[in-house]
């Protein structure tokens, strides 16, 4: 089933058809019914849901009717939400899992419904009234399917069947170093627009002005030349824009805005309106370009003070959804004096790119491109680029957002190359306004020189590197002797480097595990990185304690990644403090 998806895919791809609707944009700013809450669920370990047709909720209606399955007595779990944390005995499942929810509705003639998910992971199959609506593959990245028309006035009945199980030619494959949680991870909406209605629209300065704002309004359902207004009230802005043949319309404008930075996070309303329909919008305006080894905000030179982050809430161990969690996370990473964050190794929840954009906080926006993938596969190219489009159209309005990561530690070869060659240029053509970058950690050596080399250098704007001297080679010391060059005059940021220790493990500074051990590889890491000129930033791997399945060793791992400089129960180890201080006096330059 999943192969002849994969297939329909490339083939749906290259007819520019794909089984869902085209994403609506933000979500937050259309008229929704929130189906959060309390869903039933069936675990269907053997994958006999399709066969026995669980998307009917099918109910004996004698005593006599044989029927093998029931959702009302099989148990519930919480939409939004992760199932593995939700049940301790669906920790390690990994599987189909179908999710039903009985919701009332009185569809409003004139107008159309869109149902919405936030995310699934992986692979999505949606049934409403008992019709197949479609399917999606890919588990951090929004979806949605138009059910106008075909909703009761009355109670209906959504079923989806959610499967996580790992595929060879998925993106991510087989192997994470994170945990691959279950479910409905992300909220699932019904959406209501008008006939006509703003489908998506972009909005940001234009590349290399920091005088004009530049983009497209696409509208959905109407004739040529129709009419949007664009306002931005506070900056006294307001145009009208007339559409083509396809319902969009491009322009680009003078405005006087107030540009946002970490300093100043600041966020304009704006309001598109069309003959039936409004959206608002907070949106900021920055530049962001590079120049030689500068990253450069709004014209001038900044440094990333960063710091990676998974998608793992603090206290619980699950999948993050909440706001609660996203201002625990991203307040650890103002504390310890960051500018930036890296969003590591997947699209994170929107809310959680809108905190970061209120905080201050710039932002990198991965996909899951990470180790070994089936690069010569089409199939597997098809869902990477599924991902990518879906994670620029949902976030392409976040001033936030300044980098798009399309891979994560891949191998040298030339089939690779090709797969992120493909994906990079996607990125140039959905977004030429924020800059294209991937981790690398494959090096050319000569000496203590390390050489930046990778020919996927080429093709990024700024490049990233993944380093782990001290840990997974060597000894901390190494780096002291270690020299960086770079075979182009670009932007180097550290995207990873870091050490494990559970908190509260104290032992000597040569002690592996331990919190001095630690630290001391952080001071031996920010010695190195003082002395390297192109260096415009870093991310050091990883905020917070994070759980994953191949990190075994009894008593110190229990199956969590111990990279964090703070505990999965917030408690700040030393190497915590010592990037602080790092960080404190980066800032006071
Ligand atoms: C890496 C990966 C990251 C891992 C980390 C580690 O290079 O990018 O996903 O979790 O190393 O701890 O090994």
């Amino acid at each position: 089933m999943k192969r002849i998806l994969g297939w329909t895919l490339v083939v749906l791809w290259a007819v520019g058809v794909y089984s869902q609707t085209e994403l609506l944009g933000n979500i937050a700013g259309r008229k929704i019914m929130d189906l959060s809450g309390t869903w039933n669920v069936i675990i269907d370990a053997y994958h006999v849901g399709e066969r026995n047709r669980f998307f009917e909720d099918r109910k004996p209606k004698d005593p006599s009717e044989l029927v093998e399955y029931s959702f009302d007595r099989s148990g519930t779990l919480k939409v939004p939400g992760d199932w593995n944390s939700q049940r301790e005995s669906l920790l390690l499942y990994e599987g189909p899992l179908w999710y039903r929810r009985v919701f009332s509705y009185h569809p409003v003639d004139g107008k159309r419904q869109f149902v919405y998910f936030g995310a699934a992971n992986y692979h999505a199959t949606v049934y409403l009234n008992s019709e197949e609506l479609g399917e999606h593959s890919g588990g951090y990245t929004p979806f949605n399917f138009e059910v106008t028309g075909k909703l009761r006035d009355g109670e209906n009945l959504l079923v989806v069947e959610v499967d996580d199980r790992r595929s060879r030619d998925a993106v991510p494959a087989l192997n994470t170093d994170w945990w691959n949680y279950g479910g409905l991870t992300r909220e699932v909406t019904l959406v209501e627009v008008s006939q006509a209605f703003i489908q998506d629209y972009f909005v940001q300065l234009a590349k290399g002005s920091a005088r004009e704002i530049a983009g497209w309004v696409q509208l959905n359902g109407v004739a040529a030349k129709s009419q949007v207004q664009l306002e931005i009230p506070e900056a006294k802005f307001r145009e009208t824009l007339t559409t083509d043949e396809h319902g969009r319309a491009t322009f680009r404008f003078p405005v006087k805005l107030s540009l946002w930075s970490p300093e100043n996070p600041k966020l304009y309303e704006v309001i598109l309106s069309s003959s039936q329909d409004s959206v608002k919008d907070e949106i900021g305006f920055r530049t962001i370009e590079t120049r030689g080894s500068k990253i450069l905000l709004n014209g001038k030179p900044i440094f990333l003070r960063g710091i990676s982050i998974h998608e793992e809430a603090p206290y619980r161990g699950a999948r993050a959804f909440s706001h609660e969690d996203d201002r625990s996370l991203l307040g650890w990473a103002k504390e310890l004096g960051c500018n930036y964050v890296r969003l590591a190794h997947y699209p994170h929840h929107e809310s959680m790119v809108r905190e970061a954009e209120r905080m201050g906080l710039l932002v990198w926006s991965e996909i899951p491109v990470y180790w070994d993938i089936d690069w010569q596969n089409p199939a597997t190219l098809a869902e990477a680029r599924q991902q990518l489009h879906e994670e620029i159209a949902r976030d392409h309005n976040r001033a936030a957002i300044i980098l798009w990561s399309i891979a994560n530690e891949t191998p040298m070869d030339p089939a690779r190359l090709q797969f992120l060659k493909a994906l990079g240029n996607d990125v140039r053509e959905l977004d030429s306004t924020r800059l294209l970058t991937a981790a690398m950690n494959r090096t050319g050596r000569e000496g203590n020189v390390r050489l930046v080399n990778d020919p996927l250098g080429e093709v990024v704007d700024v490049l990233a590197v993944n380093e782990y001297i001290g840990w997974y080679e060597g000894r901390p010391e190494d780096a002291d002797r270690t020299e960086w060059k770079t075979s182009w005059d670009k932007p180097l940021v550290f995207s990873e480097f870091g050490a494990g220790a559970p908190y509260g493990r104290h032992g000597d500074v040569g002690e592996r595990w331990t919190e001095e051990y630690q630290a001391g590889l952080y001071e031996h890491q920010l010695a190195m990185l003082r002395r390297i000129p192109s260096l415009a930033g870093m991310s050091p791997w990883v905020l917070m304690d994070f759980r994953s399945p191949v990190r075994l060793l009894p008593g110190v791992q229990d199956m969590r990644n111990r990279k964090g400089l703070l505990s999965d129960q917030g408690q700040r180890k030393q190497a915590f403090y010592i990037l602080q201080k790092f960080y404190q006096e980066m800032a006071s330059h």
